[in-house]
């Protein structure tokens, strides 16, 4: 990220090397410009192309004052510039890297999201339930913390055969690990034979848990609708049990590229998943949505220079 920070202002400029003091200077910059709650409104609102800053106002609901102030200070920090057109001034984004580091930062919460859900979690019995394919099993490998052997199951991955332990797991596939695996985690796997036999008697699935992460494969939408019918059912079939039993709901393979505007937008997420999740969600009942990813944004660091003049 460091490297991305540099360049939208010391793009061909400068050797890395020489520029210790500057640099720092810039990477703060670019920070401080983006650290406010307007600013990065107005930085959102210019994604799609550029605008006047009447349009600003009225995407951003700021008035005309805070955002014309704003909308200088971007200016001067150089995120942002402008054109004329006759009397109007049309604001753009000056190098549009600014949204890849964004999204890095939005990687980075979403991966903190999953480690404080996991956090939550001490002490309890945990069984993670979805379709198949909805990433149950890579969620499990992430927890163990070890992204060399994440890469390499994902090659690996084959479908979890009935209720199975995270050790199971890892010796199903022929994986031996120096990671112990945490003792509460169990997954339930998600192909069509064994919702069936979870219909069947779900109570002898879920008895001994205190929670279930279920997990919904955001990419998918045309199984949103299947997902939703397979929570219905998990969540009727947990009449009998106490009340400090809990769910959490990841909204899984959210990754970074993932469409944020159109397909996989807010809105749509809202209108599609959430409020269909709500009404199922029975009074008093505890359960959080976070959304989640086994992925991360291409990163980029200075090793070392090998060129020999
Ligand atoms: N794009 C993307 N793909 C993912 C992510 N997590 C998992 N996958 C992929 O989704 C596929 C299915 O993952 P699994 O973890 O095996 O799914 P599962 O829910 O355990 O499936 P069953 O065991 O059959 O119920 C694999 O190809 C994974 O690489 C993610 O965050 N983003
Ligand atoms: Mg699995």
């Amino acid at each position: 990220m460091f490297e991305l920070l540099l360049n939208i202002y010391k793009k061909e400029k400068l050797p890395v090397e020489s520029t210790k003091m500057e640099n720092k200077f810039t990477y703060m910059n670019v920070l401080k410009a983006i650290a406010d709650d307007t600013r990065m409104a107005i930085l959102q609102s210019l994604r799609s192309g550029p605008l006047t800053v009447s349009d600003i106002e009225k995407i951003t609901g700021k008035s005309h004052s805070t955002t014309s102030q704003q909308l200088k200070s971007l200016s001067n920090s150089n995120l942002v510039t402008y054109r004329k057109e006759g009397t109007q001034k049309f604001y753009k984004i000056r190098d549009r890297q600014i949204f890849d580091m964004l999204e890095s930062v939005s990687s980075y919460l979403s991966t903190s999201d999953v480690v404080s859900a996991k956090k939550g979690m001490k002490g309890k019995k945990v069984l993670l339930m979805g379709l198949d394919s909805s990433g149950k099993t890579s969620i499990l490998l992430s927890f163990l913390g070890n992204k060399n052997l994440m890469a390499y199951m994902n090659q690996n991955l084959k479908a979890t055969n009935g209720k199975k332990h995270m050790s199971e797991i890892l010796s199903d596939m022929n994986l031996e690990t120096k990671i112990q695996p945490d003792s509460i985690y169990f997954e339930y796997g998600g192909q069509v034979v064994f919702r069936e036999e979870f219909k069947k008697d779900p109570i002898s699935v879920i008895r001994g848990f205190d929670k279930i992460i279920y997990v919904i494969d955001v990419q998918n939408d045309k199984r949103y609708a299947e997902s939703i019918s397979y929570l219905s059912e998990i969540i009727g079939s947990l009449d009998q049990f106490s009340q400090t039993f809990e769910m959490d709901i990841f909204l899984h393979k959210f990754d970074p590229n993932i469409d944020k505007e159109g397909k996989f937008s807010q809105q749509t997420i809202n209108e599609k998943i959430i409020g269909p999740i709500k009404q199922l969600m029975p009074v008093g009942f505890k359960n959080t949505i976070y959304r989640s990813t086994i992925y991360t944004v291409f990163r980029k660091s200075l090793m070392m220079q090998t060129y020999q003049a």
